[in-house]
């Protein structure tokens, strides 16, 4: 049942500037949204033409009239408004426009109702195609260990290389809880990889299905993005990068280390972060992989990744960090046999050896009791264990890794959506659409989980004002992620099933990613009249530092988070909005509005699966 709860609205105090009356220019610089009496959001790129066109009007009431414009104020096409009426995601009562009929090709359309106008959008075929090829790029703005070329991005984004030559060694000492770490009798070479997100650190488990997304969606799609935009890498070099990383944070043969093994005790009255610790024993750290490498301490911003100083340390080996090497791991192994063989073979060996690790290490967590980093950490690694028997199976077709698969109960449990800490949809794709040795009627069962699962998403389509394939009551940090995690599960029901439904479900996601929503705002960086423009980012902050240069194009935000709002933006806002609107464009909404590999990745695969 709809919930009918009015959330207060931001005030809104401002009206189109003038200037947006007279047609727009096509590059015009990403501003601010303004405030309208009848505010009308809609996917500020546009539509291609055969596509499901609708845009969203905030109005309680009547069916309002639409009319659809051109660039010189000629009426096109009208009608009228559905009313959704009350809306609890958005906190106001909404009503769709549905256009869909209108199909010729143009720019600088808008949606007007009453005196109010959306913003300018295009209709055009091939509409997603430079969204893709800045989807990636922003992966090799993220690259450490080497120089943001100048010829590749443009000066404006160019910068040397940050950590340039990372020789870090184990963290040893008290950690923030006061636990004694022994620490390493190694240092590792763990140069290059991408920065996670605003921060610099390197985590294995987010590395590992950003890694995952881009291979799968080079998979599905070989030809797709092979070259990246002029002299840029392609996504198959943009991902060897990071998987180049990865391999690095495996902890060499022969490595016994003393960790925490097993779930702490919960201690009584306390959050589960606090607590006590699961006792330390002794094991064969032997191709475990450290969960991450980052700064010891938390750097301030702005800090433009070759002015950290702090020193970067390895911290201690996780099961989940160790799986997400299998996993891509035994993605490179097949994906590079006919390309690089012997890389291939290094991936092979590594995600073999990893497994294996994982299978004698199956409870050592992430202890999320060090400063300067993210946790990333993972209670369950049931997933991770699942994910990485498909990927070695499909890779190997081995009787062990088929036997792992069929003894896991995520090979017949519903699907849902995925995220970094729940990844077992992801192996159920593998199983489902790359070729293997599960017979056939296994692998129609998979794919009907898939496809039962990207029904519920477009159910829960329908329980939403602005049908989005979400429901939540509230919205978890990195929201725009999640929904384009679920995007992605459509879009493989698409490939499936051949039905449109599918596609029209991904039209609904990516269309309240690039600005139907209730912050006007496109959450990509460049791609939309209002799009995102301060994302909390170390080096893309001119909020702190006008010499630094804005996102560049391609760049998503995290997203509302009406659930853990703990950056000090986000604090203020808390308990003033309804769960869509928990959003603001601010460097220091780092809850908010950080960008991160996990989110971006996803919406490569969608750009690339609407028409790369
Ligand atoms: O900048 C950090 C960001 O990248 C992380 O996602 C976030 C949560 O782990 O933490 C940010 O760092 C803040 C830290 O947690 C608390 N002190 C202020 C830091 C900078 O805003
Ligand atoms: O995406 C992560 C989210 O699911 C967690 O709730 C949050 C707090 O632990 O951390 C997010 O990941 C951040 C990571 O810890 C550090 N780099 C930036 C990531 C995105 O904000």
């Amino acid at each position: 049942m709809r919930d009918s709860r009015r959330l207060p609205l931001p005030e809104r105090e401002r009206r189109w500037p003038a200037f947006l009356l007279v047609p727009l220019l096509a590059a015009a610089p990403p501003q601010e949204a303004p405030a309208q009496d009848i505010p009308i959001s809609l996917n500020q790129l546009g539509f291609e033409p055969g596509d499901p066109k609708t845009a969203i009007v905030e109005a309680d009431g009547a069916p309002r009239d639409w009319q659809l414009i051109d660039a010189a104020g000629k009426v096109l096409a009208s009608g009228k408004a559905w009313p959704f009426g009350p809306d609890a995601a958005s906190g106001a009562p909404v009503q769709r426009i549905d256009f869909s009929r209108f199909g010729v090709p143009g720019r600088g359309y808008r949606i007007r109702v009453g005196t109010s106008e959306s913003a300018p959008f295009a209709i055009a075929p091939n509409l997603y195609r430079p969204l893709a090829r800045d989807a990636l790029i922003f992966f090799y703005h993220q690259r450490a260990g080497t120089p943001i070329e100048a010829r590749i991005v443009g000066a404006k984004w160019a910068r040397p290389a940050g950590h340039a030559r990372e020789v870090a060694k184990c963290f040893a000492g008290k950690d923030e809880r006061g636990t004694e770490w022994a620490g390493c009798p190694y240092t590792l070479d763990v140069t290059g990889g991408w920065y996670d997100a605003g921060d610099h650190g390197k985590y294995v488990v987010n590395g590992g299905i950003s890694l995952w997304t881009l291979l799968a969606a080079h998979e599905r799609n070989p030809g797709a993005l092979a070259q990246g935009s002029g002299p840029a890498p392609g996504l198959l070099a943009e991902a060897r990068y990071e998987m180049e990383f990865l391999l690095r944070m495996q902890v060499p043969d022969g490595t016994r280390l003393r960790v925490p093994v097993g779930k702490p005790e919960p201690a009584p009255g306390r959050a589960a972060r606090e607590a006590s610790q699961a006792p330390f024993a002794e094991i064969d750290a032997s191709g475990m992989a450290h969960q991450k490498v980052a700064d010891a301490r938390w750097t301030a911003l702005p800090m433009p990744p070759q002015d950290d100083t702090q020193e970067r340390l390895l911290y201690p080996p996780t099961t989940a960090a160790t799986l997400n090497l299998a996993v891509t791991a035994a993605q490179c192994a097949r994906i590079w046999k006919g390309i690089d063989a012997g890389f291939a073979a290094r991936c092979l060996s590594a995600a073999e050896r990893a497994f294996a690790a994982a299978g004698r290490n199956p409870e050592v967590y992430a202890t999320g009791s060090f400063t300067g980093s993210g946790g990333y950490g993972d209670m369950d690694v049931s997933d991770e264990f699942y994910w990485a028997a498909a990927e070695l199976f499909v890779t190997t077709g081995k009787p062990e890794y088929h036997q792992a698969v069929t003894a896991s109960p995520y090979l017949t449990a519903p699907v849902g959506e995925p995220g970094w800490p729940q990844v077992a949809t992801l192996g159920t794709i593998t199983l489902a659409t790359r070729p293997s040795a599960l017979p056939q009627a296994e692998v129609r069962r998979l794919r009907g989980l898939l496809v039962a699962a990207a029904d519920r998403f477009l159910a829960d389509a329908a329980g939403n004002g602005y049908r989005i394939p979400y429901l939540a009551t509230g919205y978890p940090w990195g929201s725009n992620g999640a929904l384009l995690n679920r995007a992605m599960v459509l879009g493989i029901a698409g490939d499936l099933t051949g039905n449109p439904k599918y596609r029209a479900g991904v039209i609904d996601a990516i269309d309240y990613i690039l600005g139907r929503n209730p912050n006007f705002t496109s959450y990509v960086s460049g791609h939309g009249l209002f799009s995102m423009r301060n994302p909390h980012h170390r080096f893309w902050a001119p909020a702190l530092d006008p010499a630094l240069p804005g996102p560049p194009p391609g760049t998503l935000s995290g997203g509302p988070n009406s659930t853990a709002m703990v950056d000090p933006v986000a604090a203020k806002l808390k308990g003033h909005c309804a769960p869509q609107r928990c959003w603001a464009d601010d460097v220091h909404a780092y809850a908010l509005n950080e960008v991160a590999i996990n989110w971006n990745a996803p919406l490569l695969w969608v750009a690339m699966w609407l028409g790369a």
